[in-house]
């Protein structure tokens, strides 16, 4: 299955995470969601009342969502998907963001692809 990955461009080429260690719970992390694709959990340093992140459990290459390639398809719509369900079961009826940072202008700090839910407030754009 890694040989089909790699030859499919879908090779994990990034170092590890600190995210590797929360999906195999080595280290805690407030988790809100979980299914055999996807992580959902509190952010540690929270911009908002809401702040969870989605995470693919195999970044399967996905370091950024700017390595994307078409295999990808699947795993992006799941996490897209799943964002918007958690920002229901969060209760932001009244709105919310998703963020995805991307590289050293988008301001990503961490290498494995990740969807950032904020609400439960009054947000406000352009944002910074
Ligand atoms: P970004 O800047 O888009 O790469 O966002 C990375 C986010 O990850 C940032 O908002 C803080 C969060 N974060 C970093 N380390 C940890 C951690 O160990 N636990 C949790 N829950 N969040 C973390």
């Amino acid at each position: 299955a890694a040989k089909a990955a790699a030859a499919a461009g879908m090779a994990d080429a990034g170092a590890p995470t600190i995210f590797d260690k929360i999906i195999s719970k080595e280290i805690p992390a407030n988790i809100v969601y979980e299914d055999d694709l996807c992580l959902a959990f509190r952010d540690i340093a929270p911009q908002a009342p809401t702040h969870v992140l989605v995470i693919p459990k195999i970044r399967a290459g996905l370091t950024q969502l700017s390595k994307a390639v078409p295999e990808h398809k699947d795993i992006l719509g799941h996490l897209l998907y799943t964002a918007q369900a958690v920002a229901k079961s969060e209760k932001l009826d009244k709105g919310f963001r998703i963020v995805v940072n991307d590289g050293e202008e988008g301001c990503q700090s961490v290498f494995h692809l990740h969807l950032h839910i904020l609400g439960g407030r009054q947000l406000t754009w352009p944002p910074g």
